[in-house]
């Protein structure tokens, strides 16, 4: 490991990650009851149920409604044929009812127009929508390449997940959770959702559209989603088989980031869950400065996605998502992956950045640079699903 810093520093990449290594990492083929796992129906049957089920009760929460009974999709503004001719723009507005109210948002396709159905990229935005997913092209964003994705061959589709729930802390009372819970109630279950799952349940949402647009390929749709967006990515491939692709784009802590490695300036449990309590299940504080007595760690998540596609970003200058543990966090994933016949992360040693590991199953690169989601970004992931085939 040092060598290959003391390396990389000759070659003059700036590369400012550590040389930890993981420790002590929970067993991904070991069940809670000490048992090995050595096939995939000991996977299926077995280890991966009581995995979700441990995430469920311990971390982002069991949401009380999946798909509701009413569910319907209208049409916001009329179809539009934009960027210069090359995509048909449609404005789809959400309606939903829950047992106890009901709730509406608006997402954007930018679908190309070719001859069959288009595979997608579905991203849960995170930032300001009026300056990142403009429906109008007005204002242009690298967070949301929209032009490129189309040009590519893939639609662009985004929703904003505040429009779900609001990212503050309200206590999980408003937006989709006064839809489907009693607020009146002033307690909720230790085990009831958190704004990650949502926000997640959002996107498997506009997936229930996807699957009935004829312009869209619902077998080839991606959810993409940066830090906190990148978090609720991976909890919508897991809650969501539908999901052929889940992109974590510096996820970090409580998304791709394992917890059992030493990297000091990278965030902790402690700090997430006193900025952000409401993201998680009530449970989740119980593992507060106690995650590696924890008996699971991110990797054993991420893995709950096999055998679809998984990538995994960082950028070298986000330690605070800790590069080296979203990297290690795929690669102790990957024998999810062999029990199907399939590589997971296919590496040899922490990757120089910009030279992605695309292939296994599981993507990961590093990308020089700040937190953010970039246009470099979007390309590794269009490579990886071209590379799989999404275009053919
Ligand atoms: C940070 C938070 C991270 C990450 C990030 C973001 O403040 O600590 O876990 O989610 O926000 O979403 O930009």
């Amino acid at each position: 490991m040092k060598a290959r810093i003391l390396f990389a520093m000759a070659a003059g990449f700036s590369v400012t990650v550590s040389a930890a290594q993981p420790e002590n990492v929970p067993e991904l083929m070991t069940t809670f009851g000490g048992e090995k796992v050595s096939t995939l129906e000991q996977w299926e049957t077995i280890r991966a149920p009581e995995l979700l089920k441990e995430f469920t009760n311990e971390e982002y929460g069991k949401r009380p409604v999946e798909r509701p009974p009413a569910l319907v999709f209208e049409k916001a503004e009329p179809d539009k044929v934009m960027m210069d001719g090359k995509a048909i723009r449609k404005r789809i507005r959400v309606m939903y009812a829950g047992p106890y109210g009901g709730g509406t948002f608006t997402f954007t396709a930018f679908i190309p127009r070719q001859e069959k159905p288009a595979p997608a990229f579905l991203l849960i935005c995170n930032r300001k929508p009026s300056e990142n997913i403009d429906p109008e092209r007005q204002v242009k964003s690298g967070f949301w390449p929209a032009e490129e994705i189309v040009d590519r061959g893939y639609a662009a589709i985004a929703f904003w997940n505040g429009d779900i729930a609001p990212d503050y802390d309200t206590g999980n009372r408003v937006g989709v959770f006064a839809a489907c819970e009693n607020v009146s109630i002033p307690y909720r279950p230790k085990n009831a959702w958190g704004t990650l799952s949502a926000w997640a349940w959002g996107a498997s949402r506009v997936m229930d559209w996807i699957e009935t647009e004829p312009l869209l390929d619902a077998k080839h749709v991606a959810v993409v989603g940066h830090s906190r967006g990148g978090k609720t990515a991976l909890v919508a491939g897991v809650y969501d088989k539908r999901f052929a692709m889940s992109c974590s784009n510096d996820s970090g802590c409580s998304g791709a980031k394992l917890n059992h490695i030493d990297l000091p300036k990278s965030e902790h449990l402690h700090q997430i869950a006193a900025r952000f309590p409401y993201w998680f299940c009530l449970n989740y504080i119980s593992h507060v400065n106690a995650e590696t007595a924890w008996r699971v760690d991110q990797h054993e998540f991420i893995a709950l996605i096999a055998p679809r596609l998984v990538c995994i970003a960082s950028a070298s200058e986000d330690a605070w998502a800790g590069q080296e543990g979203e990297y290690y966090a795929g690669l102790l994933a990957s024998p999810a992956w062999e029990l199907y016949g399939k590589k997971g992360l296919v590496a040899n040693g922490f990757p120089a950045p910009e030279t992605p590991l695309q292939e296994g199953c599981i993507s990961y690169h590093l990308r020089t640079g700040k937190h953010n989601l970039t246009p470099y970004d979007w390309n590794c992931y269009m490579d990886f699903a071209d590379r799989h085939g999404w275009r053919q």
